[in-house]
């Protein structure tokens, strides 16, 4: 890396940005071709997501043997999970391991925070420049930068006046917080709220939840997997991973071939009460799929839910409380936990219902709400993030005739093709980009997709020694309004959550935005093969100033 001379041949051919799942595996497969390929990481280390969220009881909603790399034999041959739902210190270790195992760590560069990224149309190539000034030309940008790596703060008067300790859930400290005996305040009862909730109950002194809406949590099953029931695994990988390529959300489980109108009241309570022990996202998307597009048939899921909620809770005033009133079940994402509602049960836990007593502040001592003052030794930010589009955000992007990405996405949707191009960025390919596939589907199985047609496609460009790619904007337009067809057919379209681009605690952000595919992973992946098969009409490619008609 070096001072950019623009006169001189870029830096890397392919520069990555991100070091945790998908860019790890974006280096494998780019360098398995031959490619120049060098990888930039904020971090100081590889792993994203898992690297960073350290928080207690920080784990995979997705079976662990689903979640891991289908691509390479011998990790899976020599990998063994030790739990059906890996926690989080596992997940880093497993990351580790297949770096390891492809020497991946040569060609990756920690601690580059990116402030820019500009698109120079004269040599059709990309200049990242980092916090310390130094500049990397590539000609080609792969965006790994995460969908939930943005995290969001509240904007309370007084958070800096805190005395203790306190922190958003995804910079936990890296040493140990030793919560034993102390108080406690969470705020935020998301999939994050509901795991460090969980984790964290029996053993602080007391702990007070700030819980603005509730959400509809689900027990997650977890148990260990022992040595033979993992050589039971290894030998049923190639049907584990084709059973998850058949299904919309990339699980083991996909809905029920039943339509919700063929079964009685009883039967489907009887479906129900199998769904909810068993383990995993089954109950969510191994349900009817009514669930996702019927109000009755999700009223009625909702309300056999809420009574689990009301055996569980032993105060009925607090159960009531726990009960999602503007949603119904699985329009946002469902939380899966162990023993979460078992947890306000105990006598040092306390609920508090912040749409009823508002917090006014954040004192030294606590948290001051419309009625009272708490005092706590720790206050647990569980608050969520400007997902999806926030790390594009947080950059200066800017592409083809000076426009500036997070400008051109702020004016209406984050618009994009199979939420891989953006119209304007020539040579920007997006792993997980908005209207991708990656939020709504077990991400690897989505990201591996899409890194293996990335793949293809600069094979493709090398191999036609193409210069510079991009999305006509009809290809464009014509995959955001699919986009948003999706939402109009799901209930999740009226619910105020990541799913819909809402966030509170940024400016602008309390309205819909079309931010992911819902089609589902079998029709995500035709959709692929489709444009690579028919040697990718909907890009427009250059090759030294003239255009390659493909
Ligand atoms: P989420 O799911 O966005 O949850 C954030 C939570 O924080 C949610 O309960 C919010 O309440 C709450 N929140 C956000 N801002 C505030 C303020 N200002 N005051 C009080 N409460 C607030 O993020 P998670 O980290 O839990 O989960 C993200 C994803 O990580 C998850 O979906 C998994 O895929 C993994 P609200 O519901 O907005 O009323």
């Amino acid at each position: 890396m070096s001072p950019t001379d623009e006169t001189t041949a870029p830096d890397h051919e392919v520069l990555v940005i991100g070091a945790g799942v998908s860019g790890l595996y974006q280096l494998h497969r780019l360098r398995e071709l031959g490619i120049d390929v060098h990888v930039i990481e904020r971090a100081d280390d590889l792993g994203g997501t898992w690297y960073q969220n350290r928080y207690p009881g920080c784990r995979f909603d997705s079976e662990s043997y689903t979640y891991g790399y289908s691509f390479s034999d011998e990790i899976l041959a020599e990998w063994s999970w030790s739990e059906h739902f890996a926690g989080q210190d596992e997940t880093l270790r497993y990351l580790n391991f297949v770096a390891d195992k492809l020497d991946l760590r040569r060609d990756i560069e920690f601690g580059c925070t990116v402030e820019s990224l500009t698109f120079d149309d004269a040599t059709s190539t990309w200049t990242t420049r980092l916090a310390d000034d130094r500049t990397i030309r590539s000609r080609f940008l792969v965006t790994a930068i995460g969908v939930l790596s943005a995290p969001t703060l509240p904007h309370y008067e007084g958070m800096d006046s805190f005395r203790g300790d306190s922190f958003h859930t995804f910079d936990w400290p890296h040493e140990p917080v030793d919560l034993v005996g102390k108080r406690v305040a969470v705020i935020g009862t998301g999939a994050t709220g509901v795991q460090v909730i969980s984790a964290i109950a029996e053993q602080v002194g007391h702990l007070t939840v700030y819980q603005r809406r509730p959400n509809w949590c689900a027990p997650l099953h977890n148990r260990p997997i022992s040595e033979q029931e993992m050589d039971a695994i290894r030998a049923d990988y190639d049907r584990i991973f084709a059973r998850c390529a058949d299904t919309p959300g990339g699980f083991l489980h996909g809905p029920d071939p039943r339509s919700f109108h063929d079964l009685a009241a009883d039967e489907r309570r009887e479906f129900w009460e199998r769904l909810y022990a068993s383990p995993g996202f089954e109950k969510w998307v191994g349900n009817f799929r009514e669930i996702f597009m019927d109000e009755d048939a999700n009223a009625e899921f909702s309300e056999f839910v809420a009574d689990k909620i009301r055996e569980r809770v032993h105060d009925p005033a607090v159960a009531e409380k726990l009960i999602p009133r503007d949603h119904g079940f699985g329009v946002q994402r469902v939380p899966l936990e162990t023993r979460y509602y078992e947890a306000y049960n105990l006598p040092h836990v306390d609920l508090v219902d912040i749409e009823e007593t508002p917090i006014v502040e954040i004192t030294e001592q606590g948290v001051r709400t419309s009625d009272t003052e708490r005092e706590f030794d720790v206050i647990v930010y569980a608050t969520g993030f400007d997902a999806v589009t926030g790390a594009f955000d947080r950059i200066e992007i800017t592409g083809a005739d000076g426009r500036n990405l997070r400008d051109v996405w702020a004016a209406a949707d984050p618009d994009t093709y199979l939420g891989i191009f953006v119209h304007g960025f020539p040579n920007l390919f997006m792993i997980g980009g908005p209207q991708g596939s990656s939020s709504t589907i077990n991400f690897p199985r989505s990201i591996e997709l899409t890194t293996d047609w990335i793949t293809g496609l600069l094979r493709h460009v090398r191999d036609h020694g193409i210069e510079r790619v991009e999305v006509t904007v009809e290809a464009q337009a014509a995959w955001a309004d699919e986009v948003r067809r999706w939402y109009e057919r799901m209930l999740l379209r009226r619910a105020k959550s990541w799913f819909t681009g809402y966030n509170e605690n940024i400016e602008g952000r309390d309205r819909m935005r079309h931010v992911m595919y819902n089609g589902g992973l079998p029709r995500y992946r035709k959709r692929l093969e489709t444009a690579a098969a028919e040697g990718y009409p909907t890009l427009a490619m250059t090759r030294s100033g003239s255009r390659v008609d493909a």
